[in-house]
């Protein structure tokens, strides 16, 4: 079995239509999704602030790298383009593989799909929406979701992240 935490979020647009897509996308394989954020743009901040949700997905038959290719097929199916030059920059779809598990967490350095998520463990908007989702999950090699929300560098950017009631995607799981 595996089972694949993923972030999705976008900025740009019907924003709402992309994350609802995106889990249409993702099918039967959907166990869970968290409530919607708007949470302010991490890492280039001249843009529009985001919507960001989290997935949890469960196949059998997908490896770590075979999420990553239907990840990447979520984002070109919305229409993401890529700009070399502004590696945050804004963007449609965005749909991150932030953990992946074969019974034991998968462990990659691998450049394209390193796992867990390099920097996963320091985003207030993959943790609220995770730990709201699954009070108490772990992710591997930082600890409880509960405790990281906890760290100066996260509990800083906590605030910025706002529920979306009004928004779900719970029904299409
Ligand atoms: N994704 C990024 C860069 N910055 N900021 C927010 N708020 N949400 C995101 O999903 C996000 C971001 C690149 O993956
Ligand atoms: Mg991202
Ligand atoms: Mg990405």
């Amino acid at each position: 079995m595996t089972r694949a935490l993923l972030s999705i979020g976008g900025n740009l647009g019907d924003r709402l239509a992309y994350l609802r897509a995106a889990v249409a996308r993702l099918g039967t394989s959907v166990v869970r999704v968290s409530g919607v954020y708007e949470t302010p743009p991490w890492g280039d901040s001249a843009q529009p602030p985001y919507l960001n949700a989290v997935v949890l997905v469960d196949d059998p038959t997908v490896t770590a790298r075979e999420w990553l290719t239907r990840a990447q097929a979520c984002e070109s199916a919305e229409g993401r383009v890529r700009d070399p030059e502004r590696r945050f920059g804004p963007r449609t779809l965005d749909v991150d593989v932030i953990a992946v598990w074969d019974g034991e967490p998968v462990v990659s350095d691998d450049p394209e799909l390193t796992l867990p998520h390099p920097r996963a463990h320091l985003r207030a908007f993959v943790l609220v929406p995770w730990h709201e989702m699954q009070p108490d999950a772990d992710l591997p090699g930082h600890g409880s979701v509960a405790a990281l929300l906890g760290t100066p560098e996260v509990a800083a950017d906590i605030a910025g992240v706002s529920p979306r009631p009004d928004l779900s995607l719970e029904s299409m799981a």
